[in-house]
């Protein structure tokens, strides 16, 4: 016990060599058209709220009869207890509901032959918040942010015959994390998305970005293609229907871009056209299915493909009552079916990157979207280090969805309180932004001047689009005050009302009037949509929230740790009446614009 004791003192330190933020935008691999090998189901798991496994460096311990052992460890990670992935742990057990802290999940995986032709990457779809991966016991790196894909390199590492991998990932709240220790959603923990393997040739095609050239009369098409590997030779592009075949040779970085004239019809919610392409680099393939469309903003308006554009949208969380934040394609499609009933052309994917397929889905289906990081309220703006998370998670998201044409802007904050360490952190996070995607327009939920009655946020200066939250008629008493402050303001930029709302309690134990009450609920929307008509210079909106969802701080009578400004209540099959209100509105903004 002394010693154990003793080994505590000393090691206070003992996460340090493991705190690299190794895993970041630099390892991704590009995965569209990839074949790989699931990683999904069972893994041995322990939660470890004292980080015991990083002091006894349970990854060291070698697979063994319990009776052979010989470390006299807390922890034995061949032996016990199983969960799937992809899972939250608070899902599965009750008394992990509240957990906050590490855990361990361990599991074999077999290799046949280790060639010397072949690559190997780990892809783990995404792991809530930062997650360190060993092999064979050895520390390969971690990744910091909850909601984007990461890569471990396997090649050269794995043996023959049976491997182990084994990961610990930790959500414990910090005041230096994106998001920070305070927010209104759900802190799952756990590895949440897919787990897979993909094996390569070694030269391999480590990103592709395809797009309209902005401004260009839609007739010039961008391609990046980025070679990591030998040199094998050009890279083809072959994107059949438009009739392109062509050759790139890539430069000493390994990097080819070409810029090829081709007419290709538009992309819109109206036609959401895809063009298959294919890009080859020696025995390296990808292939995608990419619509070309052009987002512009000029002065207070909003264009797609050069028609005036109003946003009809809905916000969204990635939350679910039986399953947390694990997804899937079915529920991904109820969501867009619910916002195709809403007359919708928009979704918010509110407050962190949601899983690929919505994008995906998006851009078969044809809406716009909005995508976002977790830069939410009071985050550490002065931190280096968390704006080094933020920007990464931000190249990370840019990086996975920027073929995708449903997107069309990166939303780089939430709420954040004004102050210049946090004006200087997003101006960053937007020149990045633009650094890896000059085809998007950036926004953030900026502020109103409450003292003026007034939208005004220096945040505005440098993003395109500014989005506001406006609770009038729930956290702002005064309806009154939003129609002041759209007289105040005259914005030189589209503002989308990025949140609106009000609880509403539809359960038998709801309230009838008042707060929480249906009734209130849709008396806020028809106040807000009555409001919103008059103010020309709202080019769209997004109200909070298309389904109830769960979160810890909501705790009285009608919440009971549920955030219900739904429109349709956490069984995602109850619409509220404002609903309804909110489906005719669009349905007569539908045919305002066209
Ligand atoms: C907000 C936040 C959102 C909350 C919402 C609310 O302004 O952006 O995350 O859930 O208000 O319900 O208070």
């Amino acid at each position: 016990l002394a010693d154990n004791a003793l080994q505590c003192l000393h090691d206070e330190g003992y996460d340090a060599p493991y705190n690299t933020q190794s895993l970041n935008h630099q390892t991704m691999v590009f995965v569209q058209g990839r074949d790989a090998e699931s990683l999904d189901g069972k893994w041995n798991f322990c939660v470890d709220l004292l980080d015991t496994g990083l002091r006894q460096k349970w990854f060291s311990m070698l697979p063994q009869a319990a009776e052979d052992r010989l470390e006299p460890y807390d922890y034995d990670p061949y032996l016990g207890e199983q969960v799937t992935i992809p899972s939250n742990w608070q899902m599965l057990k009750e008394k992990w509901y509240f957990f906050e802290g590490s855990a361990w999940y361990t599991r074999p995986l077999a290799v046949d032959k280790v060639s010397a032709d072949e690559r190997k990457f780990l892809r783990i779809g995404a792991a809530q918040y930062d997650c360190k991966v060993f092999l064979n016991g050895a520390f390969l790196g971690n990744h910091y942010g909850g909601s984007t894909p990461f890569f471990v390199e396997l090649t050269d590492k794995l043996q023959e015959g049976e491997n182990w991998l084994m990961l610990c990932v930790n959500n414990t709240r910090t005041t230096d994390r994106v998001p920070m220790r305070n927010t209104d959603w759900f802190n799952y923990g756990g590895v949440y998305r897919e787990v897979a393997l993909y094996t390569t040739p070694k030269t391999i095609l480590r990103d592709l970005f395809v797009a309209l050239v902005p401004d260009s009369a839609y007739n010039k098409i961008s391609i990046e293609a980025q070679v990591d590997g030998p040199a094998v030779g050009d890279v083809s592009i072959s994107i059949p229907d438009l009739g392109i075949q062509a050759s790139i040779t890539p430069d000493a970085e390994g990097l080819a871009k070409i810029i090829i004239d081709a007419s290709p019809e538009l992309w819109s919610p109206e036609n959401p056209r895809l063009y298959d392409i294919t890009a080859t680099v020696g025995d390296d393939q990808v292939t995608d299915r990419v619509g070309f469309r052009q987002i512009e903003q000029t002065g207070a308006d909003l264009f797609l493909n050069g028609k005036p554009l109003f946003l009809r949208g809905i916000s969204v969380h990635e939350d679910d009552a039986e399953t947390g934040k694990v997804t899937s394609e079915a529920d991904i499609r109820r969501r867009f079916s619910h916002a195709r009933e809403l007359n919708c052309n928009f979704l918010r994917l509110a407050h962190y990157p949601h899983h690929e397929l919505a994008s995906q889905i998006a851009d078969e289906m044809g809406f716009l979207l909005w995508e976002e990081i977790p830069v939410y309220w009071a985050i550490d703006f002065e931190n280096p280090a968390t704006l080094r998370d933020a920007e990464n998670q931000l190249i990370e998201l840019i990086k996975r969805d920027r073929n995708r044409a449903s997107v069309v802007i990166w939303s780089v904050g939430n709420e954040n309180p004004d102050s210049d360490p946090r004006l200087n952190f997003m101006r960053s996070l937007v020149e990045t932004a633009k650094q890896f995607d000059p085809t998007r327009l950036t926004s953030a939920a900026c502020l109103i001047n409450h003292a003026k009655n007034k939208i005004e946020d220096r945040l505005s200066d440098y993003i395109d689009v500014i989005g506001i939250n406006e609770y009038y008629g729930w956290y702002e008493e005064n309806f009154e005050d939003l129609i002041e402050i759209g007289l105040n303001s005259s914005p030189e930029k589209p503002v989308v009302i990025s949140e609106t709302g009000a609880d509403a309690d539809i359960s038998a134990t709801g309230p009838k009037k008042g707060l929480f009450s249906e009734a209130y609920q849709t008396h806020v929307y028809e106040r807000q949509i009555e409001t919103l008509r008059t103010l020309d210079y709202v080019k769209g909106i997004s109200p909070w929230i298309l389904y109830d969802f769960r979160v810890e701080r909501r705790q009285n009578v009608f919440q009971q740790g549920t955030n219900k400004k739904g429109l349709i209540a956490g069984d995602k099959q109850t619409k509220k009446e404002a609903f309804h209100k909110l489906a005719a509105f669009y349905a007569s903004k539908r045919h305002e614009i066209e």
